[in-house]
Formats: structure tokens, C-alpha cells, sequence
């Protein structure tokens, strides 16, 4: 393929950037994120701060990224602030060390705010590509997330063309924006596979500040072996869904499911898959991890809609080794557009995402620890469980052996309120929370789904209460977490 676009260097690419610039780079949960630019740009501003000069870049992606783009950047102190999701342990240091502004967003929100101007003005979009033609046709890779409104958006576009990425994966895109209002109009998706927009992004040519030639993999992760834990979460869910045929308007179809990510996530859909009673199901989700492809190849999975496929090496090699099989059984859409609320309703979407805690109410708790410490961000999770069928989350009852119960009195932060939270699922049980008043809610939460050595102290916190419609006392609505925070465990809290 001849190259239009001037040839750079990863470092020539960095040198165009200046301090206080807003870069928008691919990269959604690890997959499709650039990787020589970023590291390029990394040691330009060591070097920057070692002549005694300031350089920090505002960094925008679609969602987390790994190593090679949050890592070295974070390591480098080279961020001004970041949004949207992100999981990389150095970037989480530099966050909660407050060295780093983050802010955490919706993700089905971020490309519209991008265009809305509210991010400030992009100066570069930078994204990994498998292909580029002379007329500006990007062909993206793993991800689409943000990626089609960055290009939009920024002064210029800087493309990683990387060589470990095969053009084969040309056709699995489906790129389309909306308009933004007052010219919105209904999104064309009606069902899990309809293809509505190209399948590459295109840009003006002119605005191709240069192509890097790359050859690199994708930073990647192993999931854990379920433990017999996940495995009872997995049960869990699995018979809970297929008890949900005979109970809602579901009888006729299963409806398409939606799924998290991390280890609890892998292994609610790999149960999901073994239960007998859960006919062949379709995901309209956000991210496709292992256990997804596994499905497909048992033909338990039909297709699958996301904008990023998040494999293990292995299962990376099983992918590309058979790209027609997966072509013809998913799609990978713009976040706007795989996360969007008006779809999400409109397929009836069945949403399970996984929660740090639960309260007695049905709060949720998806991104801190104590209150103040930043986990990851709340990602797709809210725009598919305020408008999902079924929303459902789920979590082991018990975290770092034993001394922390998932479910406390109130949670200590809120990413999910009661009011979209509709069942809760942990490794003790099952609470449906559908068509039940608070104290009715405190009463299921604590004998389905907190831990046994929790459950008399959770009882003894909703019975403090005598008087209102919630069951809450707040003088110790925090006694859990108060009593780790002074002791390290959060039995034996004292709740006279
Ligand atoms: O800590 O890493 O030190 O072992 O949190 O927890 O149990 O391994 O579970 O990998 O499935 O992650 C909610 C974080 C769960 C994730 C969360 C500690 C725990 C462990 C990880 P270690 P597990 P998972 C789709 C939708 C928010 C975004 C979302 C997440 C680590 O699912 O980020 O849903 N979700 N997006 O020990 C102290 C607690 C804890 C706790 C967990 N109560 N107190 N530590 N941990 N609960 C994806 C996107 O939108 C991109």
C-alpha cells in the first residue's frame, strides 16, 4: 500500500506536541490504544522536566488503557487530567495521590461532550489504525470507542499504522455519529445486528499530521481461574436468568445481555453458557472478553455488538486465527452507539456489571474504595443499567479474606441509585429488589446476599431505625466502614 501522509518517527510524532495540549487516543479496555507515540511523548516530558520546563498533556480516551499508554504516561508525569475510565495501576497511584485530575464519565456521553466542546479543544486525535488510505479511510483496529469524534474533532490526526494488526479486520466496523441537536434524530439500530454506518472512519487528509509505522501487541491480561466464588456468583446469575422465562415478559425470546468487565464478568457469562435453561443468547455490550468467544465457538452466543474485544494472548491467537467465523458474528460500534440509552431501552438489554459494594437499599458502589479511593470508573455501567430490562449486579460477598462485606448499610459512594438497581447477586444468593419498598429491600439484601458472618449486624443496622419510610440511622450508616478504617476488618462493628 502506498502511504500519502509524511513517514514519522514516534519521536517526530511527540515533538509536534506541546505542554497543555488535549490529545484524544483510540484505546478501550486495553484493546486498539496507540503505543509508540504515547511512549514517545512519555520521554519527551521527563526530558522537558529535566530541563525544568512544564509538560503535561490533557489526556481524553474512550476507556482504560494499558501499560504502554496510561503507564508510561502516568510514570512520566505527563498527565494533566484524564478522563474518561481508566484501570492501570500507576495512573490509579498517581490519581488517588491527587497528582493527576481525573474525572470519570459516563462512556456513552464522552463523544458527544467531546463535540460539544465542553473537553476543550482537541489539538490531536491519536489512534491506532490496521490500514489508511490516501483518501483519509482509516481502518481501526480493536476498539472503536471514541476513536470516529476524535478524528472529527481534533486540529490534527496522528495515525499508529501497526503492522501486528492485520487490514483483515476491515469489515467487523460499523462507524457511525449521530448529529448533535437541535438535528438529532432517532439512532437506525432496531436489533443487536443491524449495520448502520461505514467501516471506516474517514477524515480529511489534509488533516494527517503523519502515519508511525508500528509492529506491536496489544497490551493484554489473563483472566483469573474462577473460584468457587465466581463460580456460586455464576450459578447464581445463570439460574436466575433462566427462571426469569417463566416469570417476565421474556417467555418468548431471550433477551441480549450485557457484561462487565474483569474476572466476575468472565465468569458469569462462561455459567451463563453451561446453564442448560438459557436457550442461544445475542450480547448488545461494550466489551467482549474470553469467555464471549469461547460462547460463539459452542454456538451458545449468535453475535455479539461492542466496541472493543478484550481477549487473553491465547484467545487473541484463536481470534485471528479465525476472523471469518468471528466477521460474520459481530460488530464493533462507536461507544456512542454500543452504550447509547435510547438502544439500550429499545432491545430490552439485560445489564450485569460488577459493584465494589451494595448497600441495604440498593445503592451501588462501582468505583471507590472507603469513599475516597478511585477503583477504575463507573465506565458503561450506568448507561446500561438505568435503561436496561433487567439490571443486575453482581459481587462476591466478601472481599480480602473475609474482612470486608460487599454489602454494608449505606454504601460509600454512589454510582447507582435504588431507583435503576433492580437485582443484586452475590455468591450467598439472589435479591430482586423489583416492586419492593426500602425496608422490604434491607430485609432481602441482608438475608439473600450478605455474607452469614455479616448478616446479624446488617439486621441489627435496619432495625436502629423505628420510624420513616427508609430504615436508616445516620449516626452509623458508615459503622462498617468506620470500623475497618480503626481495626482493619469490618467484623465485630459495634452497632449499639
Ligand atoms: O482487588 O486487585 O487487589 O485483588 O477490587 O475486584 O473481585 O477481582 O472483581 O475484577 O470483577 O472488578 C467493580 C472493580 C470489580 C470492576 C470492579 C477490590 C478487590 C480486587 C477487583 P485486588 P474483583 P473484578 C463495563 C462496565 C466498574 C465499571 C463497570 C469495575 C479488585 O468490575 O471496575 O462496571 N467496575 N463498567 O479486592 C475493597 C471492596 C472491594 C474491593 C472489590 N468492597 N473493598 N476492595 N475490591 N470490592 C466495563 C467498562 O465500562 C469499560
Amino acid at each position: 500500500m502506498s502511504i500519502a501522509f509524511p513517514k514519522l518517527t514516534p519521536e517526530e510524532a511527540a515533538a509536534m506536541v506541546s505542554n497543555g495540549d488535549i490529545i484524544g487516543f483510540s484505546g478501550f479496555t486495553l484493546a486498539g490504544a496507540p503505543k509508540a507515540v504515547p511512549a514517545a511523548i512519555a520521554a519527551r516530558a521527563t526530558a522537558e522536566h529535566a530541563a525544568g520546563r512544564p509538560f503535561k498533556i490533557g489526556v481524553i480516551t474512550s476507556a482504560s488503557t494499558g501499560p504502554s499508554l496510561d503507564g508510561v504516561l502516568a510514570k512520566a508525569d505527563a498527565i494533566r487530567f484524564r478522563t474518561p475510565y481508566q484501570s492501570n495501576s500507576d495512573l490509579r497511584k498517581k490519581i488517588n495521590a491527587g497528582e493527576v485530575h481525573y474525572f470519570d464519565m459516563h462512556l456513552s456521553l464522552l463523544p458527544q461532550t467531546v463535540r460539544y466542546g465542553f473537553l476543550g479543544k482537541l489539538k490531536f486525535a491519536i489512534v491506532e489504525a490496521c490500514e489508511v488510505s490516501p483518501a483519509g479511510e482509516i481502518v481501526l483496529t480493536t476498539s472503536v470507542g471514541a476513536s470516529p469524534t476524535f478524528c472529527n474533532v481534533a486540529e490534527k490526526v496522528i495515525i499508529e499504522l501497526n503492522h501486528a494488526q492485520t487490514p483483515a479486520l476491515r469489515g467487523f466496523h460499523d462507524i457511525y455519529e449521530p448529529n448533535d441537536p437541535p438535528s438529532r434524530r432517532e439512532i437506525p439500530v432496531y436489533g443487536v445486528r443491524d449495520r448502520i454506518g461505514t467501516t471506516v472512519v474517514k477524515v480529511d487528509p489534509s488533516k494527517i499530521a503523519g502515519i508511525i509505522e508500528t509492529n506491536e501487541t496489544e497490551d493484554s491480561g489473563n483472566f483469573d481461574v474462577p473460584d468457587e466464588t465466581m463460580i456460586r456468583i455464576g450459578h447464581n446469575v445463570a439460574e436466575f436468568l433462566a427462571g426469569e422465562r417463566h416469570r417476565s415478559s421474556m417467555q418468548k425470546s431471550f433477551l441480549p445481555i450485557q457484561s462487565g468487565v474483569g474476572n466476575i464478568a468472565n465468569a458469569v457469562l462462561g455459567a451463563m453458557g453451561e446453564h442448560p435453561d438459557i436457550p442461544p443468547f445475542e450480547m448488545y455490550s461494550e466489551v467482549l472478553q474470553d469467555a464471549v468467544f469461547k460462547l460463539m465457538q459452542k454456538g451458545k452466543l449468535l453475535f455479539a455488538s461492542t466496541t472493543a474485544i478484550t481477549a487473553s494472548p491465547e484467545m487473541s491467537k484463536q481470534f485471528y486465527a479465525n476472523l471469518d467465523f468471528f466477521r460474520s458474528r459481530l460488530v464493533l460500534r462507536p461507544q456512542e452507539i454500543s452504550n447509547h440509552p435510547e438502544i439500550v431501552r429499545r432491545l430490552g438489554v439485560i445489564s450485569i456489571n460488577a459493584a465494589i459494594e451494595a448497600d441495604l437499599f440498593g445503592n451501588i458502589n462501582s468505583t471507590h474504595v472507603l469513599g475516597s479511593s478511585m477503583m477504575n470508573g463507573i465506565g458503561g455501567s450506568g448507561d446500561f443499567t438505568r435503561n436496561a430490562f433487567i439490571s443486575i449486579f453482581v459481587c462476591p460477598s466478601l472481599q480480602k479474606g473475609g474482612k470486608i462485606s460487599t454489602i454494608v448499610p449505606l454504601v460509600s459512594h454512589a454510582d447507582h441509585s435504588e431507583h435503576s438497581v433492580q437485582v443484586i447477586i452475590t455468591d450467598q444468593g439472589v435479591a430482586d429488589l423489583r416492586g419492593k419498598s426500602p425496608q422490604e429491600r434491607a430485609q432481602l439484601i441482608a438475608d439473600k446476599c450478605a455474607h452469614p458472618d455479616f448478616r446479624d449486624a446488617l439486621h441489627r443496622y435496619a432495625a436502629l431505625s423505628k420510624n420513616g419510610h427508609t430504615p436508616m440511622t445516620l449516626s452509623k450508616a458508615f459503622a462498617f466502614h468506620q470500623h475497618f478504617m480503626k481495626t482493619g476488618d469490618m467484623r465485630g462493628v459495634d452497632l449499639s
